[in-house]
């Protein structure tokens, strides 16, 4: 075999149920409030359709992910914590939770820490990549629910496998791009595509 497989494993949406973890706090907060349903959703932010709506929501939006245990109290996405451990212990592979912090810095990259800690253990905080630029990370695959992936680099390293999600499932399915449909999806042929 030749040179180790480099994979870069996005956090919300993909190991951790960020729209499920919304949608019942949002409710649980504002239960008077109009809500969007996980199969009504469109777009990669939630604060953009939540101000679509009603304008006010936006903001009423933005308070539950800046709230004390949000991040922490997100569930795991059906198989995503098993598919990592199992890629981690597989020959040749660097596997590495890649993920952007909310600007609001109280509780989220602490809590993003607390939740691997949690979930996939002490030692896979080495893995920890925190960034609000993805593109500046080097890697052979990157899989991720945000269908447009920018930074300062134009030519990322990576390939971005697109993790199907609530509000990308629409999408039409763009010639370039691979998707993940789920972690039940054949993760281990994408990755075995890039081996050498
Ligand atoms: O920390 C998450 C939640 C936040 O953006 C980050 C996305 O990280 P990646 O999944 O790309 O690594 N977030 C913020 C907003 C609105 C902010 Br204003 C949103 O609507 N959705 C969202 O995920």
């Amino acid at each position: 075999s030749g040179k180790r497989l480099r994979v870069l494993v996005d956090m919300d949406g993909v190991l951790a149920d960020f729209e499920g973890g919304f949608l019942n706090k949002y409710r649980a907060r504002y239960p008077e409030e109009p809500y969007i349903a996980l199969e009504d959703r469109r777009g990669f932010w939630v604060s953009a359709q939540y101000g679509q709506l009603r304008s006010d929501l936006c903001a009423k939006a933005i308070s539950i992910w800046e709230s004390k245990d949000f991040f922490i109290d997100l569930e795991p996405l059906p198989g995503g914590v098993e598919a990592v451990k199992e890629m981690a212990k597989m020959d040749d592979t660097d596997v590495f939770i890649c993920t952007s912090p909310i600007k609001n810095y109280r509780h989220c990259p602490h809590e993003k820490y607390a939740w691997v800690e949690k979930h996939l253990g002490y030692d896979f905080l080495e893995q920890v990549i925190l960034t609000r630029d993805k593109t500046l990370v080097t890697g052979d695959l990157l899989i991720d629910d945000k269908p447009d992936i920018l930074g300062v680099e134009p030519k990322p390293t990576w390939e971005h496998i697109l993790f199907t999600a609530c509000h990308n499932k629409h999408l039409p399915v763009s010639s370039s791009q691979r998707r993940l449909l789920s972690w039940s999806d054949d993760w281990r042929a994408i990755l075995d595509s890039k081996r050498q």
